[in-house]
């Protein structure tokens, strides 16, 4: 990609979720996807929460990455004032094991979409917003498809070494 606007917001709800969400930015790195990360707590901080949301767009991004642990509130909340998909990542905390987050997250009302990855997904998450800015990028979209042929020959790699 040629341009260094962030094209991906990658935000959660406190610094204790970087950890977890680091993935997200690394595989972005990868993909050479320009991002940003802040902290943007929904509970902590809900008048910033919002103003990140509604001026996503026209800062130039195209997916924002929200993750949260517990009553994870903010990717929804961001879903409500934003246009962008946003891709929610529940993070696991102390307590029930980001089960918790993960209903938190993914049972949003109709006409309020959360594209919802797996407990400490962040990963997927980061994949799953170059795959959505793939569609307009043939570059980035040809990039996917040599990471999933390579997928292909590690778990082909994978099979050959336990039948051998
Ligand atoms: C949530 O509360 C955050 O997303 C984080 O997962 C959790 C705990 O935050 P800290 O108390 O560690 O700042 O809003």
């Amino acid at each position: 990609m040629s341009s260094t606007t962030p094209l991906v917001g990658i935000v959660m709800g406190s610094d204790s979720d970087w950890p977890v969400m680091e993935a997200a930015a690394q595989v972005l790195t990868e993909f050479e996807v320009p991002y940003e990360v802040d902290v943007v707590s929904a509970h902590r901080m809900p008048h910033e929460m919002v103003a990140y949301g509604e001026g996503a767009d026209a800062r130039g991004l195209k997916v924002i990455i929200a993750g949260a642990g517990g009553a994870a509130h903010l990717p929804g909340m961001l879903a409500s004032v934003t246009p962008l998909p946003v891709i929610g990542v529940p993070v696991p905390l102390k307590y029930l094991d980001g089960m918790d987050s993960l209903l938190s997250i993914v049972q949003m009302p109709a006409g309020v979409p959360v594209a919802t990855v797996s407990v400490a997904g962040a990963r997927n998450a980061g994949l799953l917003a170059a795959r959505i800015l793939g569609t307009g990028d043939p570059e980035l979209l040809g990039r996917m498809r040599d990471f999933q042929t390579e997928l292909n020959h590690q778990a082909t790699e994978k099979g050959k070494r336990l039948r051998a």
